[in-house]
């Protein structure tokens, strides 16, 4: 049997990590690329790098998306059988600040190692994240893989051109693969992130380490799904025989209000919702101090207000859904949190 080496751009990041505990459980020799910092934070692969078991099946190289030179020459030494393009600016809110840098990431690095697959190894299998961003101020009420994007943030504009750029490299041979994929969230996301920052900031009222929480939009909508369920769908596409692309989802969608409703109610709070537009409080009726207020600075200047997914050809063609439900992953999400805090 020809030996499985997957090289996973993005491996200090949520997904990265659990796609890497798979592909590992799946007997692949698994590469992934790392920034340098100053101070790494590789919490989300510390198991990875602690396990005797994996040793000598898990290797870091340091590299960069925007850095094509080094790019070149990992792929070229490392020869992989199948590619995960994971790396982003991946904050959305961010790229409005940072639009030239994330255009740099998102964009010309998925570029960047496109052209190293095809420069050195051109028969690896290459997944490329896309984002159910790319629908931006869509009016559907669920989004397929037909349904047009209207992006409207500098992250999901970067990520149009990847996803147009990778189904360029298609039409000339390649195995490539773009999942749309839907929010998804598990204990390793980034507090920066709307459902990790409300779990933690609900966890420290309660534990009396914060007063309050300040939140922004409460009234998009999104559809929530369990990470590492969703990084089985990735590796799914690079099986099939066919190239294509997939939209990976639940089907169901909430507003971050009820959201924080439901994390506030597993908590054994009792609130009460006052008031509109940016002076909207929640208050604890025990204490009756308010503990969520909104932050202007938390709202973007466009928002994308309503995404769910029809997975479908997922589940027709990849024999793929997912299993845990939102209140699952909520709980999930809390129980993590209440260990570590
Ligand atoms: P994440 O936790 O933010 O991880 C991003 C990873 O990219 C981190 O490992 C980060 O490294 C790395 N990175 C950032 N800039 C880089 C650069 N210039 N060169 C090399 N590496 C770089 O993101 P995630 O939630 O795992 O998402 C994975 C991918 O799916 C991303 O491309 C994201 O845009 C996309 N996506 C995510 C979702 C979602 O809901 N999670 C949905 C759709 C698509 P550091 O640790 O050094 O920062
Ligand atoms: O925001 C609202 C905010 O930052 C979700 C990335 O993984 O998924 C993610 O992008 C919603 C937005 O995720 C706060 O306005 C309210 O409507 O958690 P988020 P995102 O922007 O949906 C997509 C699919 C990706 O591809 C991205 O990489 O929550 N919201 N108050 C807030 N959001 C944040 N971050 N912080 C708040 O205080």
């Amino acid at each position: 049997m020809n030996k499985k080496i997957a090289l996973i751009t993005g491996i200090t990041g949520q997904d990265g990590s659990y796609l890497a505990e798979l592909l590992l459980r799946k007997k692949y020799i698994v590469h992934g690329i790392r920034r340098r910092a100053s101070n790494p934070k590789l919490d989300n692969i510390k198991s990875l790098l602690e396990s005797k078991k994996y040793s000598k099946k898990f290797f870091l190289h340091y590299g960069d998306l925007t850095d094509s030179s080094n790019l070149n020459k990992l792929v070229g030494r490392i020869k992989p059988t199948e590619i995960y393009n994971l790396a982003a600016q991946s904050h959305v809110h961010t790229s409005f600040d940072v639009p030239e840098y994330t255009a740099q990431v998102n964009g010309i690095g998925c570029l960047n190692l496109l052209e190293a697959m095809a420069n050195h190894a051109p028969k690896a299998k290459f997944y490329q994240a896309s984002t159910s961003e790319l629908y931006g101020e869509n009016n559907t009420k669920f989004q397929n893989e037909m349904t047009p994007f209207q992006p409207c943030s500098p992250y999901s504009i970067s990520k149009l051109y990847a996803y147009y750029l990778t189904k360029n490299y298609r039409s000339r041979g390649f195995f490539v693969c773009n999942g749309i994929l839907f929010n998804h969230e598990s204990p390793r996301r980034a507090s920066s992130f709307v459902t990790k920052k409300i779990v933690e900031g609900i966890i420290n009222i309660k534990n009396k380490k914060i007063k309050k929480l300040y939140l922004g939009n409460l009234y998009a909508k999104r559809d929530w799904g369990y990470a590492e369920e969703f990084v089985v769908a990735m590796w799914k596409m690079l099986q099939k025989k066919k190239p294509d692309d997939y939209v990976i989802s639940t089907g169901k969608s909430i507003t971050v209000k009820d959201f924080v409703n439901k994390v506030l109610k597993k908590l054994g709070f009792h609130y009460k919702w006052m008031g509109s537009g940016i002076n909207e409080v929640c208050k604890d009726l025990s204490s009756g101090k308010n503990i969520i207020e909104i932050d202007k600075f938390f709202f973007r200047p466009t928002e994308v207000n309503f995404l769910r997914g029809d997975y479908s050809k997922a589940k027709k063609n990849l024999n793929w859904k997912p299993k845990k439900t939102l209140d699952d992953l909520i709980s999930i999400m809390i129980n993590h949190e209440i260990k570590n805090n």
